[in-house]
Order: C-alpha cells, then sequence, then structure tokens
C-alpha cells in the first residue's frame, strides 16, 4: 500500500508511529522504522544529551528514515530545536504546541516538519510557514489531546490544507486506517497500538493494562490546566480528577500532582501513583506483537477493506 506520505518520507507503509513521551525509544524506533513504517523517537521533556544519544542508537541500526517529536512545552525545547538540526535528522514531528518559530530553521535545514494540528486554523498556519504534511490528530487519542473527533477533523484539515494530511487518534486497526483513507487522509499515525509492541521496552504492568482495558476505560484529566490529558482510569486519574473539581486546590497544587506520573507508570508499573496514557481504542489492542507484525496486520486489513468497499457501491 502505497500512498504521497511514502514518497515523500522514503517509508514502504503509510504508517506513523506516535512519539509517546517517556514511551518512544530508540527501541521502539528501530523496530518500526525497520518494518517499513516511520519511527518517531520522543524528546518530550528530556535533555539534549539523551536525545542526541538515541538518534545515534537508532543510526547505529538502521538507514531506514525515522522522525524526532518535539513535545513543545519541554523546557528544553530550543536545545531540541538545535539537535535536530545539528544531527541532521531528516523529519521531526512536534506536539503540544505551535511550531512556527523554529520552522523556518528546520524547513532551510532541509528538514520535513510534520506538525500535530487540533483544528484547521492550525493547519493553515503550519502549512504556510512550509510544513511538509499535518497530523490531524482527534481526542480519542492518548495524551495531551484538542477537542475535535479523528471522524470530524480529518477531512475538514484535508479541506483546509493542500499537503498531505496523516489521521491520528482512535485508530488501531486495518478498519481505522482504511476510514482514514476514505476521509482523504494519506497515511495514520498510531500510538496505543504499539505501546504493547514487543519492540516497546515500557514496564509489563502498563501492557497488561492496556491488553485489558475496555472501549470505556480512558478519561480526561486536566481540563482545568488547559491541557488535557487522556489516560486509563486508574486510582490516579480518579484522584486527580477529584483535585481538579476541588476549586481550593490551585493550579500550581495540580501541577505538582501529576508531575512524575507518567514516568511511575511507565518505568516503575505503578498502579497507584502511575498516569497510563492511552487512547480510546485501547479496547481494539488485544496481543503484543513485534512492529512488523503490527504493521503488516494493520495494513493487510485496511488494504482488504479497501479492495472489497466496491460492494457497497452496486
Ligand atoms: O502532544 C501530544 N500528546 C502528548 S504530549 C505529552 S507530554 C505532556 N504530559 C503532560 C501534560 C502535557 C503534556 C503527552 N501527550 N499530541 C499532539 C497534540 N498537539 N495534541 C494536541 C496538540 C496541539 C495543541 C495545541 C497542537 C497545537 C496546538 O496549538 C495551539 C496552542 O494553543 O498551542
Amino acid at each position: 500500500m502505497k500512498t504521497k506520505i511514502c514518497e515523500l518520507l522514503g517509508i514502504e507503509y503509510p504508517v506513523i508511529q506516535g512519539g509517546m513521551a517517556w514511551v518512544a525509544n530508540a527501541s521502539l524506533v528501530i523496530g518500526v522504522s525497520k518494518a517499513g513504517g516511520l519511527g518517531t523517537l520522543a524528546a518530550a521533556n528530556a535533555p539534549a544529551d539523551y536525545v542526541r544519544d538515541e538518534i545515534r542508537k537508532i543510526r547505529a541500526a538502521t538507514d531506514k528514515p525515522f522522525a524526532v517529536n518535539i513535545m513543545l512545552m519541554s523546557p528544553y525545547v530550543e536545545d531540541i530545536a538545535k539537535l535536530v538540526v545539528e544531527e541532521k535528522v531528516p523529519i521531526v514531528t512536534t506536539g503540544a504546541g505551535l511550531p512556527t518559530k523554529y520552522m523556518k530553521e528546520w524547513v532551510a535545514a532541509g528538514i520535513k516538519v510534520i506538525p500535530v494540528v487540533p483544528s484547521c486554523s492550525i493547519a493553515k498556519l503550519v502549512a504556510r510557514a512550509g510544513a511538509a504534511a499535518v497530523i490531524a490528530e482527534g481526542g480519542e487519542s492518548g495524551g495531551h489531546i484538542g477537542d475535535l473527533s479523528t471522524m470530524a477533523l480529518v477531512p475538514q484539515v484535508c479541506d483546509a490544507v493542500s499537503i498531505p494530511v496523516i489521521a491520528a487518534g482512535g485508530i488501531a486497526d486495518g478498519r481505522g486506517m482504511a476510514a482514514s483513507l476514505m476521509l482523504g487522509a494519506s497515511g495514520i499515525q498510531m500510538g496505543t497500538r504499539f505501546l504493547v509492541a514487543k519492540e516497546c521496552t515500557i514496564h509489563q504492568t502498563y501492557k497488561n493494562k492496556i491488553l485489558a482495558a475496555k472501549d470505556i476505560d480512558t478519561i480526561t484529566t486536566g481540563k482545568r490546566l488547559g491541557h488535557p490529558v487522556r489516560a486509563l482510569k486508574t486510582p490516579f486519574t480518579r484522584a486527580f480528577l477529584k483535585n481538579e473539581n476541588d476549586t481550593n486546590k490551585t493550579i500550581e497544587e495540580l501541577e505538582e500532582f501529576g508531575a512524575g506520573a507518567l514516568r511511575k507508570a511507565v518505568i516503575e508499573g505503578d498502579e497507584t501513583a502511575g498516569c497510563f496514557m492511552a487512547g480510546q481504542s485501547c479496547g481494539l489492542v488485544k496481543k503484543e506483537q513485534t512492529a512488523e507484525e503490527i504493521i503488516k496486520d494493520v495494513v493487510t486489513e485496511a488494504d482488504t477493506i479497501l479492495r472489497g468497499a466496491a460492494q457497497w457501491v452496486k
């Protein structure tokens, strides 16, 4: 299955792995990129030295294209913005903010910039600034999310810009991929499905919780902080919501309560204090597989569905 995203990025399948904070390290990126998708290293809140080491591990393992995701709320964002130029990273995706102030330099350095956008106006803004494509991410996603659903957002973004659109949010199998292409997207990004990849090094407790999760098992916290986050319903998210609804609690107290919770989930598998970020597609994620098996399964299923689609118009 080839789309214009494959040509643009030099990949075999139009499947991008989400740049999940604390999760998307060199191991996962190598697995996905070697399998013909686009592995994405998460710079998240990490310092530049860590990100540089991970980039070098990826390069030592494969010549395939990969991306670095820059989380624009990171305290190290300026350092990471320079690092991707120094390291000649081929593709940069961005999240959790507007990347426009960095884009001139990145584009001049030959980097293909693919921002995550939660709306048409932001899609148009980054397209004007030289984005190679956009990732239209609906609120079904895990982690930091926008307001719109994938079903509503993707076709509107496709109408708003002339660069390729990658759909994200709620996609975890070939049905989601086929539907995304029908909405006008040229590819998909998945996060939650890759959490259970064999190459994903998160704590086994995190993987088990994803495998056990049902459709209604995620919830959004952090709306009062201005950055809503979707994660599994756990003691942490329940306690966070209680604090959020308590008007006596200040924004600072809430930030303090949430600090380090993702690390506790990913590294320690802490079921009480950990924040297990996950998308609404968690109920579709049923087994651990290699990144290659995940990509092949999703693409083969989408291919079968798309080939059979003529039945609906007879
Ligand atoms: O960035 C993500 N997902 C993330 S980042 C993250 S780390 C984090 N942890 C705790 C709290 C906050 C962040 C975990 N998951 N997805 C991409 C994404 N970008 N979703 C929404 C946006 C976005 C939002 C607003 C992109 C641009 C934008 O611009 C408007 C503005 O006001 O900045």
